[in-house]
């Protein structure tokens, strides 16, 4: 026998399922589909790293047992090559950015391939083929013309460095998502798309999908949906009125001032009136420079200015107040205007405490009595006219219930969740395919005429204006409107890059479609996608985003299904061995190329799948990755002790059985770690004997084939097995061969003891049903009668009652 050399071995196998096309999905079939999903890469110049195997290969070994099941199966791969680095890249060294994605889709290819992924090839797609990004351009016509997509005169937050303008959930910690600097507002006319439109869909129907549980809840959280009230409180000696978003309209009688976000608009207004305004217009200008997440920072000192010469007035108890702004108020949420409780809000606390503003207490608790006191599970009104007595959360239904009928205001559900800023003024993006005509306005370009394609250009730098550098292309600015047909002029910011990724497991069900964005019969065979797994990082992005457009799609009768996904897990990361991020400055970066190199793609994947719990981050070890090919080279040899025989060693047979069960839970359950340990000691146990028969290694096989494909592939040919392993099926276990310590248990019906079964003494209510359903006389006593009732007492006896 040779000795392991995956070298051979990897090579050979890849082109033969390559040539043999043994993973490419057929849109028609009598199978049953199943539909995996990555995150499709983004090919950077850096090419891959470790972290992408670990997802890939963990929806790859569920890919591949499903096809072991008899499913037909598709696992596509492809390409979202729009983006910042690459446009970076391009700009420094002068080379256009179509090259620098084909180079690096190249290299990342070749990479994937080595690595043996069950992918089909055949369905590759990149979002920055003209042939693809038509359809990212088609949908936006479409929420363009639904009226979903709009443009706004708006403070965006605008990465300096970058020179682009970044949605909220581009910045993370009040800095650029991208290159870490610190994000200012910018007044721009920018492309919005009225995600707002969706937010309670996107929170109610995450109860019909199948997500790890922190992912339904981030997701609701940034949607972040609150119930209270709009009030309007009247601007002493004007008809006007200020109104204010509250969830707490319970402690209308507590609030003793009103403050008001910088940009309110009724600064402008009653400028005329404001004793101080110089004082005000410094401290806007000061705001203006900060970032709505340093404003909102808790602990900060509170800063704020009066505004002199105006007063609001209590619409419960007529009161007068002072009028504040302050930047702690955003002009971005609610109504950019509140009214202050000191009292029982944290905030409006310390700023009462630095300015000296009255302090009104309205809820009276048994356990203490400190200021602020934001509890509102205890506690009694006091000081409130007619909420006197009651708890928080009928003082709260009482306040809108007369404030509704004074007419002061209604009830009022507000979303944290932003409209999504859908420009961005830079080249490497799909241009946004509308034209501008002074006298028809926003025109759509027409349907036939798309793709609007990327025109050459002679550099690809954002302009200091902030204008995209298309902007500079006369000739390609310059157009005639599609409606009227006098000159116009072509929209030249491009879409960001989350534009490609919301749809792309759309085009993969039918990617060489020039007629549509995929068939109608493609998409409703394929889609939902059954498992999609991705980063915890994409919760607020992608998976949000992607949901929303395809509800829209849902609603306009392109997709069947209001979810794109059934179900989200999620994976951790791969840290250095030093468990720091990995990173070039920190010196702990690994290739997966050198892995591969050095020990084989089986070997990396193994690793990739042992190294922890899947969804934890877990630092590299090279010693494990040692072991781990130690593992595999232990496998191989089990071929020098294999016998002819079509039975299970009989010693080994309930190992055997427990193993296969445990895998092929585990697997499904993203445990291919525990699904490892369990192949490694049914291997110890296969190394007590001399010989091993050719069924114990066939099914030792399969069980590794997912996370193992080539050395097992190998394996099968070498021993002399039928065929080839991909082609076979999934072994089954029988669930009495799993039981050690095995009880009679007699099975009654209406209680008289039919026959007995065997099972572990401690076997669950479920294991015993299943084996007592499986024995041949069950079905003679059931017959067509109803089962009504069905009792088991451990380890004792199993009675069903039948009419
Ligand atoms: C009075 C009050 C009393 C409040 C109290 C809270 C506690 P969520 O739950 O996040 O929706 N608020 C409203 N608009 C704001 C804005 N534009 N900028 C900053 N803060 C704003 O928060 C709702 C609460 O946040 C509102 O309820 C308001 O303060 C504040 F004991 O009104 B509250
Ligand atoms: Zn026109």
């Amino acid at each position: 026998m040779t000795s392991y050399n995956p070298k051979d071995i990897e090579k050979k196998w890849q082109d033969f399922w390559d040539q043999d096309q043994t993973f490419h999905a057929e849109n028609e079939s009598d199978k049953e589909k199943y539909y995996a999903l990555i995150e499709f890469p983004y090919p950077s110049g850096k090419g891959l790293h470790v972290g992408h195997p670990r997802p890939y290969t963990a929806l790859d070994i569920v890919a591949r047992k499903r096809r072991l099941e008899g499913y037909n199966v598709l696992y596509p791969i492809g390409w979202d090559a729009f983006g910042l680095p690459t446009e970076n890249f391009a700009i420094k060294n002068k080379i256009h950015p179509k090259i620098v994605t084909e180079n690096n889709v190249a290299k990342f290819k070749e990479q994937l391939k080595s690595i043996g992924f069950s992918f089909d090839w055949a369905r590759e797609v990149n979002t920055t083929d003209p042939s693809y990004y038509k359809w990212t351009q088609w949908i936006f016509l479409q929420l363009f013309k639904h009226g979903l997509a709009y443009k706004s005169e708006m403070p965006i937050n605008w990465c300096p460095s970058c020179k682009v303008g970044l949605s909220n959930e581009e910045v993370v910690g009040g800095n650029c998502e991208r290159c870490g600097t610190g994000v200012i507002h910018k007044v721009k006319s920018q492309w919005m798309l009225k995600i707002t439109e969706y937010a309670q869909r996107l929170i109610d129907d995450l109860d019909d999908v199948d997500y790890v549980e922190k992912i339904k809840t981030q997701q609701k959280n940034w949607i972040g949906r609150s119930e209270g009230a709009e009030i309007k409180f009247n601007i002493k000696d004007t008809e006007d009125h200020l109104d204010v978003y509250t969830t707490r309209p319970d402690t209308i009688f507590g609030a003793t001032y009103m403050v008001v976000a910088p940009e309110h608009p009724c600064i402008e207004k009653y400028k005329d009136r404001i004793e101080n305004i110089d004082e005000v217009n410094d401290y806007k200008a000061e705001v203006a420079k900060k970032s709505d997440f340093e404003r909102s920072e808790l602990n900060k000192e509170k800063t704020g200015v009066m505004l002199k010469g105006l007063k609001a007035i209590n619409p419960l108890n007529n009161k007068e107040m002072p009028i504040w702004i302050s930047d702690y108020v955003l002009m971005s949420y609610g109504k950019g205007a509140i009214m202050a409780v000191p009292a029982h809000d944290e905030r409006d606390y310390e700023f009462a405490s630095k300015f000296n503003q009255e302090i009104v207490q309205v809820i009276q608790s048994k356990e203490s009595d400190e200021l602020p006191n934001v509890d509102i599970n205890n506690g009694t009104m006091i000081n409130s006219d007619f909420l006197d007595g009651l708890n928080v959360k009928d003082a709260i239904k009482k306040a809108i219930e007369v404030i509704e009928e004074r007419e002061l205001g209604h009830k009022q559900v507000n979303y944290k969740l932003r409209d999504w800023v859908f420009s961005r003024q830079r080249y490497w993006g799909e241009p946004i395919p509308l034209v501008h005509c002074d006298h028809c306005g926003w025109v759509p370009v027409d349907e036939k005429d798309l793709p609007v394609l990327l025109p050459e250009v002679e550099s690809y730098e954002p302009t200091d204006d902030g204008e995209s550098p298309l902007s500079k292309m006369d000739s390609w600015v310059n157009t005639t409107c599609p409606k009227c047909g006098k000159p116009a002029k072509r929209e030249t910011d491009t879409m960001p890059q989350w534009a490609g990724s919301s749809w792309y497991f759309l085009r993969y069900t039918d990617p060489h479609n020039d007629e549509a964005l995929a068939s109608k019969e493609a998409i409703n065979y394929w889609t939902p996608v059954d498992w999609y797994n991705g980063g915890m990082e994409h919760t607020t992005l992608h998976l949000l985003y992607s949901r929303f457009w395809h509800k829209f799609l849902y609603d306009i009768g392109v997709v069947p299904t209001k979810e794109p996904y059934s179900k989200r897990t999620s994976h951790g990361m791969i840290l250095g061995n030093n468990n720091e991020k990995m990173s070039k400055s920190r010196g702990n970066v690994i290739n997966p190329d050198d892995i591969v190199d050095e020990y084989g793609a089986d070997t990396l994947r193994l690793y990739e799948m042992f190294i922890g719990d899947f969804e934890k981050n877990a630092p590299w070890s090279d010693d494990t990755v040692r072991g781990c090919r130690k593992f595999l080279e232990r496998v191989w040899k089990l071929q020098e002790k294999v016998v002819d025989s079509d039975q299970y060693t009989k010693e080994l047979e309930s190992s055997i059985h427990k193993t296969i069960k445990k895998v092929s839970h585990d697997y499904e359950n993203l445990k291919a770690n525990t699904a490892i340990a369990a192949l490694m000691s049914l291997l110890n146990e296969f190394n007590e004997y001399d010989k091993l028969t050719k069924e114990d290694l066939r099914t030792y096989l399969l069980l590794l084939n997912p996370v193992a494909p080539h050395i097992t592939e190998e394996m099968w040919q070498t021993v002399g097995l039928d065929g080839y392993l991909n082609r076979q099926e999934w072994p089954k276990y029988d669930e009495s061969k799993t039981i050690d310590q095995t009880v009679e248990i007699p099975v009654q019906f209406n209680g008289k003891v039919r026959y007995t079964i065997q099972a572990s003494k401690d076997a669950s209510k479920e294991e015993v049903v299943e084996i007592a359903k499986s024995n041949e006389n069950y079905a003679n006593y059931v017959g067509d009668k109803k089962i009504v009732k069905e009792i088991y007492v451990p380890g004792k006896i199993y009675n069903i009652v039948i009419k």
